[in-house]
């Protein structure tokens, strides 16, 4: 099969219709970002002409994944030329039963391999299958209001959260959950994967200081939409800051957002 047609496979095609906006943001410089989505086996087997015979190790129990498939942006990979290689910066990993292991049903060809956070991508697609059984995406960007406001704003997800309800009227809606926050950590690492899952217990949306977030959906469209809505947050807060605010959302004024909206905002926050 050659790129064209790999470029036709719907869950291809709408996963590079993705990178590329995610990249025309401006979320996702260089090798920035990664994205991972759990597909089923009609998404791509009937596609798939010659299985690779590449296994790769995990340094993290995948096993409540076991035989599930997951499609995943390649490390090293630039997110501006996805769609013009898709069949070297993505693959299709099958995990086996042993948990520690994933054979490598499709792409990543030249040698690739998944992106360097697929512990945060697998530990939170555990956690947040949990949560919710139509759970499939997780998706990180380095959104640059985000990103910037971990340097002016304090980290506590309640301060941090609230910023955003009140910086833009339609955040509690679309994150009544609010904003998981994590302190500055190494990124790459199973450590910072484990912190993000621990998080992502509570939210689907969890940031990581002086980097960027982690983002889940049931789609590629919500989890988007998620960062989307919270970058625009960011960015009217960072375009605010540095003035008087004279002028705010009650916290009654959220709560009667959420109260028409049946959304529940996170106990104890409003
Ligand atoms: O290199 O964004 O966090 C991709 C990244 C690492
Ligand atoms: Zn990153």
């Amino acid at each position: 099969m050659n790129s064209n047609s790999f470029s036709d496979i719907p869950i291809i095609a709408e996963l590079c219709r993705i990178t590329d906006n995610m990249y025309r943001m401006g979320w996702d410089e260089r090798n920035g970002g990664n994205i991972s989505i759990l597909i089923d086996e009609d998404d791509i087997m009937p596609y798939v002409r010659e299985k690779t015979e590449r296994t790769i190790e995990l340094s993290f129990d995948a096993s409540p994944l076991s035989g599930r498939l997951l499609l995943v942006t390649a490390t090293g990979h630039y997110f501006r030329n996805v769609s013009l290689t898709p069949e070297n910066s993505l693959g299709v990993l099958r995990f086996l039963p042993d948990g520690r292991h994933a054979e490598i049903i499709w792409g990543f060809e030249g040698d690739g391999r998944p992106t360097s956070e697929l512990s945060s991508h697998v530990m939170t697609h555990i956690v947040r299958l949990k949560q919710d059984g139509d759970h499939r995406v997780v998706m990180h960007a380095h959104p640059t209001n985000l990103v910037a406001m971990t340097f002016v704003h304090n980290l506590s997800e309640k301060d941090f959260t609230r910023t955003l309800w009140k910086r833009h009227t339609e955040c509690i809606m679309v994150f009544p959950d609010g904003i998981g926050v994590l302190p500055w950590m190494l990124f790459g690492s199973d450590t910072i994967g484990l912190a993000t899952a621990e998080k992502m217990k509570q939210f689907r949306l969890v940031v990581w200081a002086y980097h960027g977030i982690f983002g889940t959906g049931n789609s590629l469209d919500e989890a988007f939409g998620l960062l989307e809505c919270a970058e625009k947050a960011a960015d009217i807060y960072m375009k605010t800051a540095s003035f008087t605010v004279i002028n705010e959302m009650t916290d009654e004024q959220l709560k009667s957002i959420a109260a028409h909206l049946g959304v529940k905002p996170h106990q104890g926050w409003l």
